[in-house]
This record gives structure tokens, sequence and C-alpha cells, in this order.
């Protein structure tokens, strides 16, 4: 049930971090993780599609030894090339209803900024909407403004039944209410990738999720 596979749903590329991407997951995992996306974007990411393609092949194999979902970030095409879990795409990327026959059985991810957003994105075929920025990030250059748990609340209270987890600068303090809101889970970046250890971070973000 994608529900319970959301509920910490941790976000990395190389750029993100400093102990290295391969020891991070592996942690992050081992601290209980239950999905991961691959995002290599952005200053300090790799350029070329041979080494990120490389890498996610790497990074598959370690959250298929776990047995957790592994999802590429926008690239669709490495997504097929590599037989991943599913995709994750915003607002400006694919068509989420054109990528559904592509895409056959994989999971589907759409970023979402609104409840409008949100019913249009299932009624494409999302499986799953990242909703945010939750609170204030640096994961992310272009991001809009942070509306607080406000917006998970508007999404559910629209009564959309959409497999939802809340996105942006959310840590093991306001995990907890980003679930009370109503999301199905959080995701992070920095929270665990910038920690000291990720093993540590993840098990506090674990702990605070399960209400
Ligand atoms: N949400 C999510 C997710 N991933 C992204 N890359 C994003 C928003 C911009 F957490 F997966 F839902
Ligand atoms: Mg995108």
């Amino acid at each position: 049930m994608i529900k319970n596979a959301l509920s910490l749903y941790f976000i990395a590329g190389t750029q993100d971090c400093p102990k290295g991407i391969e020891e991070t997951l592996k942690e992050a995992i081992e601290g209980g993780v239950t999905i991961f996306q691959f995002r290599e974007k952005g200053k300090g990411s790799l350029q070329s599609a041979e080494a990120r393609e490389k890498l996610a092949v790497r990074l598959q194999s370690i959250c298929r030894t776990a047995g957790i979902p592994f999802i590429v970030n926008d690239d669709v095409e490495l997504a097929l090339t590599i037989g991943a879990d599913g995709v994750h795409v915003g607002q400006n990327d694919a068509k989420a209803s054109e990528l559904t026959t592509l895409l056959k059985g994989k999971i589907l991810g759409v970023s979402v900024h609104s409840a409008e957003e949100a019913e249009r994105a299932l009624a494409d075929g999302a499986d799953y909407v990242g909703v945010g920025p939750v609170y204030p990030t640096s994961s992310k250059e272009d991001a809009k403004e942070a509306k607080g748990t406000a917006i998970v609340e508007e999404i559910r209270n629209a009564g959309i039944d959409v497999p939802m987890v809340g996105i942006g600068g959310i840590t093991a303090e306001n995990a907890r209410a980003v679930r009370r809101a109503g999301a199905d889970g959080v995701s992070v970046i920095s929270s665990i990738s910038k920690a000291e250890s990720p093993l540590l971070a993840a098990r506090e973000l674990k702990r605070a999720v399960l209400l």
C-alpha cells in the first residue's frame, strides 16, 4: 500500500550528501526510510548522463536489497532505461496524463502546491503527490513561498483522497505536525543528507512520523 511506503520519503542527489550519497542512503535506510527518490540536480550535481545512470543503478541496487521503492526525479527516460519503480515530476515537467501510458505499472508522483493541482494530479493518474514547501527550504533554489501545514490541511479538507507527503524544511521537530495535518508521510533532503549521522537523523524522523 503506497500510503505506508510514503511514511518517510528520502530524496537526495550527489549535491546533497557531504558523506557521499551511497553511504548516506545506506544509513538512511538503516534508520528507517521507506522510499527513496534520486534527484541529481543543481550546484554540485553530476553533469553527464552516463555518470548519472551509473550512479542511479548503484542506488537502485541498494534500494532493491533493502526492499524499498526507487524513484527517479524528472528523468523519465532514465527511469525507463534502468527499470526504476517510479518517477516524480513537477508541474512544469512532462504531463502526468501523458506519462501514465509510458510508465505502465510504475509509481507516478507529482509535485503540487494547491488543492486544485492535487485534484488534477489525481485525475491525471498520479499515485501520490508531494505538497510544499511546508516550511522554508534551502535544497531547492526556485522554491515557492512556504505555506505551513495549512497547505496539507487544505488538500485533505477538500476531500481529495490522494496519498500525500509534505515536503520542504521538515525536521524531526516539525514532522509530526505535518502528519497531524493529514499527510501520509514526510519527505526530506537536508534533514538526513546533511546530518552528521544520517542513520540517527532518519531514526528520529521515523519516530516523529509514527503518530
Ligand atoms: N515532492 C516530492 C515528493 N519530490 C520532489 N522532488 C518535489 C516535491 C519537488 F516528496 F516526492 F513528493
Ligand atoms: Mg521537477
